[in-house]
């Protein structure tokens, strides 16, 4: 059964408005995503009449707050089926997550000589840690490269991924290209290796069912504003038995337990990797984001989104003078298309387009390894949402007509 698309534009407020005279058209998803009334209700019930510092306060409220943080822990666990509470760690972040798994994980654990293998469309994020995690090591960066349909081969996982490869860490879905990686085969290969696999699920987690144990994942990260919840709040998912071995990552309140002049000893998890006060209406709203999303089904989002996308691709492609980066098969990719047009640069592609009211983003995408790897210096990029219409891709398609005219070209 599918949903009402039209129905649930009506919980999302933000996308009810014109801009520059036009009705917004929401294309930029993959950056963030607009937030229903479901989220911004629970959050300001949460500040109405349950704000406090959680684990402090014994008062009412100090135990609200406790309850709306641990019980927003709970849903993000079930959401990502993951063997307990304990697993799940909230940061500000999806980039936070990595950072903390890079530092307190692989900073211990990585030796000079050793392997990390990333995949080439990376987004920084899950790059520039490992750098520096290699270069404070001396362990080696090792590229998974992609075929010329935007994928990985079998040959190409099995050829970089060796007993040397002490991490493996891969987005579950390119924020550029759109590919969705073979991540459950990968961790398979990458363990078979003795290597730890960290997933970035940042761009997967809004678009398909991610469940850390059937992914076999290690950690695994996101944030909460791709999935329609607030900005400033991400999860770091990990392995019980990896997240106790390893040591903190930031010091202070909240994730001691106990302390003298000179050292002290941490809490258990999952408070050992959260000091300081944490971003409760953040989790608050990022678990209503979650009873949102499944009250709609993963798998029903999935298809809908999956409509838009073969449609759009489908419509570009008979442009001539448009070029989509990322792959054709719609097995192999979720809904986000980068694209170029031929003989415009992709900033004046979004600004054009923005003049039409249509949301696009331009530039690298936070990955430029990869658009060198293509040798582009930047593309434009749309990317799709439960909300999104049919009706909203044909004002995208009829733009980029406009885009050509304004730049002078005859068609
Ligand atoms: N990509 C995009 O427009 P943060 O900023 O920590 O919430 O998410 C970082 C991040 C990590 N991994 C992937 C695959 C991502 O796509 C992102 C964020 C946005 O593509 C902003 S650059």
């Amino acid at each position: 059964m599918g949903f009402s698309v039209h129905e649930i534009r009506q919980d999302f407020p933000a996308l009810a408005q014109s801009v520059h005279g036009k009705p917004l058209i929401y294309l930029d998803n993959a950056a963030t995503t607009q937030r229903p009334v479901q989220v911004l209700e629970a959050i300001e019930r949460y500040n109405h009449f349950a704000n406090a510092n959680p684990h402090r306060g014994v008062h009412y409220l100090g135990t609200e707050a406790t309850r709306a943080y641990e019980q927003a822990r709970e849903r993000v666990a079930r959401f990502i089926n993951a063997g307990s509470r304990k697993e799940v760690i909230f940061t500000r972040n999806a980039t936070e997550a990595l950072n903390l798994v890079a530092f307190a994980f692989g900073l211990a654990q990585v030796k000079a000589g050793d392997e990390i293998v990333l995949c080439i469309s990376e987004h920084h994020s899950n790059l520039v840690p490992w750098q520096q995690i290699a270069r404070l090591t001396g362990a080696k960066l090792k590229y998974l490269y992609l075929d010329e349909e935007f994928c990985l081969t079998h040959k190409e996982i099995q050829a970089k991924i060796t007993d040397t490869t002490k991490i493996v860490a891969i987005a579950q879905m390119s924020n550029v290209l759109g590919t969705i990686y073979p991540v459950r085969e990968i961790a398979g290969w990458a363990h078979s290796q003795g290597a730890v696999v960290v997933v970035d699920a940042a761009q997967s987690i809004p678009h398909q069912v991610v469940d850390v144990q059937a992914l076999d994942a290690d950690f695994l990260v996101f944030s909460g504003h791709k999935i329609y919840g607030p900005m400033g709040i991400g999860v770091l998912y990990g392995r019980e038995e990896l997240l106790r071995e390893m040591p903190p990552y930031q010091f202070g309140g909240d994730m001691i337990e106990y302390v003298e002049e000179e050292s002290s000893t941490f809490a258990p998890l999952p408070q050992k990797f959260e000091a300081g006060t944490p971003n409760v209406e953040g989790a608050v709203g990022l678990a209503a984001a979650l009873d949102y999303v499944e009250s709609i089904g993963l798998k029903q989002i999935a298809e809908h989104e999956r409509n838009l996308t073969a449609y759009a691709l489908e419509e570009l492609r008979k442009l001539r003078w448009v070029r989509v980066h990322g792959p054709l098969d719609m097995a192999q990719r979720g809904p986000v298309i980068s694209f170029e047009i031929e003989g415009c640069h992709p900033h004046d592609v979004a600004t054009i387009l923005d003049t039409y009211g249509v949301a696009v983003r331009a530039g690298h995408h936070c990955a430029q390894p990869l658009m060198n790897y293509l040798k582009i210096p930047a593309s434009s990029r749309v990317s799709f949402a439960l909300y999104n219409t049919k009706e909203e891709v044909d004002v995208f398609l009829e733009s980029i007509l406009n885009v050509r005219k304004w730049l002078g070209y005859g068609s």
